[in-house]
């Protein structure tokens, strides 16, 4: 595949400042070296821009909303515009509430295109709060509900009609952050979600098979990493940690795995916060990561 970094430089729908840094702390790391490395054509298409976070408590449930909604839009053109030249797009975050412009765009040009959709959320949370039911009003918190059609309208109908995604059409893996109404309304939306009581128990690799299951050659496979899913020991560059996360080895095999699918066509690379790193060494990590989701393997395979 032909592959574009998309950077958006913003924190706007978190709670802590910082990832907005993340495009920069990704490329510092090499990411397009790597990438290239491995025989890929890789274009940066550099930064995209959008309103400075103006730091506002929540208002009506939300935080920034009219700057969320900026964003987005922003993301969902930047993708679109990928994806119709048949490029393979990289979203270098930012915080996830900008998953509701790339997947907004994503899920558009399946559907206009007649292909499957399968979406892969790997992250310690599930985002699927409400305005009524955040703890927090950080829309960071609510970009899954949002594209399943609950939301503000200025963000469910962001890149068409609501819903842009069925539940059925995606998978979280490595959840273990769900808030009290939060649990409610995931299972009541029928979410598939392999959280990480089901990786203790079953293991990584019989979770990311079920993750995979069914698809076929016409699907479009999206992979949102949110760089929280990753323990904490390993990925302390992100805002909000939470013990329990794969470790490194289960989170390569992640990556192998949707490698060996055949069928990832874009991806995002989410909440990196270096304001809480170490030297870089969870960007480092999200390089190493993602070499793997592009094919990198110690041996030859079959
Ligand atoms: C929390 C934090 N569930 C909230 N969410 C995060 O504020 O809604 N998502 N950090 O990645
Ligand atoms: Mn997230
Ligand atoms: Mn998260
Ligand atoms: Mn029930």
């Amino acid at each position: 595949p032909r592959i574009s970094l998309i950077g958006a430089p913003t924190d706007i729908g978190a709670g802590h400042r910082g990832a907005a840094m993340g495009p920069e702390a990704l490329r510092v790391a090499g990411l397009a070296e790597a990438l290239r490395a491995r025989g890929l054509e890789v274009l940066d298409r550099g930064n995209l821009t959008g309103p400075l976070n103006p730091w506002q408590p929540p208002r009506d449930g939300y935080r920034h909303l009219p700057e969320v909604q900026a964003w987005a839009r922003t993301v969902a053109d930047a993708v679109a515009a990928e994806l119709t030249q048949a490029r393979l797009p990289i979203l270098l975050g930012g915080d996830h509430c900008l998953a509701i412009g790339s997947i907004g765009a994503v899920a558009r040009h399946c559907r206009t295109q007649g292909r499957n959709l399968r979406v892969l959320w790997l992250d310690a949370h599930a985002d699927f709060n409400t305005h009524a039911i955040t703890p927090s009003g950080n829309i960071h918190g609510m970009p899954v509900a949002c594209l399943c059609g609950q939301g503000p309208v200025e963000l469910t109908t962001l890149t068409g009609p609501a819903p842009a995604l069925r539940a059925d059409e995606i998978r979280q893996i490595g959840i273990r952050s769900v808030d009290p109404g939060e649990r409610r309304l995931v299972h009541d939306a029928g979410l598939v979600i392999f959280d990480m009581r089901y990786v203790d128990e079953m293991g990584m690799k019989r979770a990311m098979s079920e993750a995979l299951a069914g698809l076929d050659a016409d699907t479009h496979l999206h992979v949102s990493f949110d760089v929280d899913f990753l323990d904490p020991g390993i990925a302390p560059g992100v805002g909000t940690t939470v013990p329990g996360g794969p470790n490194y080895r289960e989170a390569q095999l992640v990556m192998e795995m949707i490698a060996d699918s055949g069928r990832l066509a874009s991806l995002d690379i989410m909440e990196l916060n270096p304001a809480f790193d170490d030297h870089n060494r969870t960007a480092l990590l999200a390089v190493d990561l993602v070499e793997s989701l592009f094919g990198k393997s110690t041996l030859m395979r079959g």
